[in-house]
């Protein structure tokens, strides 16, 4: 069976998906599609959960997460660095240039300088004024849905059927210095395997590391699993774990080698974008809680 094209992201990320869908439909590779999928979110200083404009940390500082593997099962991470503009590149570089998988935070910034990244400042005016407000009466609690995006996770099968996919955010908005979710951690934010198919998360991540979610997904197709009963029990396993609490949001999103895909999450309001030779749609999700 050929394989079309196909290009999915978390949440109604519809320029990002389209600058990815401009790649694959001209014959790109989904490793292209995704990387440069992505950096439309990263570089929009108006999305706060992405890249330049950034929710900061609680002291002030955006420190930004992001992972990328390929159709090879090779991969590269950057966590918690600061300064620069397109960590999805620099998780790229540390792939391609690097014998590691991951760097972090001073370590990842020095390098991103040594592959000719600028020095540039995440924090913009209207996230430094939130900030300043949020300090005043510093409470934690992550926002279900806030402003119906987040961590822009991003899968994609070329014209070969090969399976890339992205994953970069700014982390949960006034995170203690140093935390690190989910998205840049292979297995967790992400997951591809060229056979089966490939996984990504949105959401509060600890609950996602947790289980290991877009692994355990990814698993799930392995066995058989449909990419949307994938994901259902990805959310299923973290339900299992929060028994007395519902009060956080994660979204999965998944795609099978034969370009079948599905979300579902927690809470009503997750979608995600999905736009091949077909067309564009952003698909309302499943979710546990009705
Ligand atoms: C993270 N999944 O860092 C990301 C983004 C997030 O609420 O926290 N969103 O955990």
């Amino acid at each position: 069976v050929a394989v079309k094209p196909i290009v999915i992201c978390t949440w109604d990320f519809h320029n990002a998906s389209s600058k990815a869908w401009e790649i694959l439909k001209d014959g790109g590779s989904s490793l292209d599609a995704v990387t440069e999928g992505v950096m439309v979110e990263e570089n929009d200083v108006n999305n706060q959960t992405v890249g330049i404009g950034g929710r900061p940390d609680r002291d002030g500082n955006v420190t930004l997460d992001s992972c990328i593997m390929d159709k090879d099962g090779n991969c590269g991470a950057v966590l918690a660095m600061q300064n620069i503009a397109n960590p999805i590149l620099v998780a790229r570089k540390v792939m391609e240039e690097t014998p590691h998988v991951m760097l972090a935070g001073k370590g990842a910034e020095q390098f991103a300088h040594e592959m000719g990244f600028k020095k540039t400042n995440l924090l913009t005016e209207k996230s430094k004024q939130e900030w300043i407000e949020w300090q005043k009466t510093a409470q934690y609690k992550p926002i279900i849905n806030i402003e119906n995006h987040d961590t822009i996770g991003m899968l994609a099968i070329d014209a070969n059927g090969d399976i890339s996919g992205a994953c970069t955010t700014s982390g949960m908005g006034y995170k203690m210095a140093g935390r690190v979710g989910d998205s840049p951690i292979i297995g967790a934010g992400l997951f591809v395997d060229n056979e089966v198919g490939g996984a990504t998360a949105t959401g509060v991540g600890e609950e996602v590391v947790r289980t290991v979610g877009s692994f355990l997904i990814v698993e799930l197709m392995r066995q058989g699993k449909s990419p949307q009963e994938a994901c259902k029990e990805g959310v299923e396993r973290i339900m299992a774990k929060n028994k007395d609490r519902d009060d956080f949001q994660i979204g999965f999103i998944a795609i099978n080698k034969a370009g079948e895909t599905g979300g579902y999450c927690i809470h009503p309001g997750f979608t995600y974008r999905s736009y091949s030779e077909e067309g564009h749609v952003n698909n309302p999700s499943e979710s546990y809680i009705k």
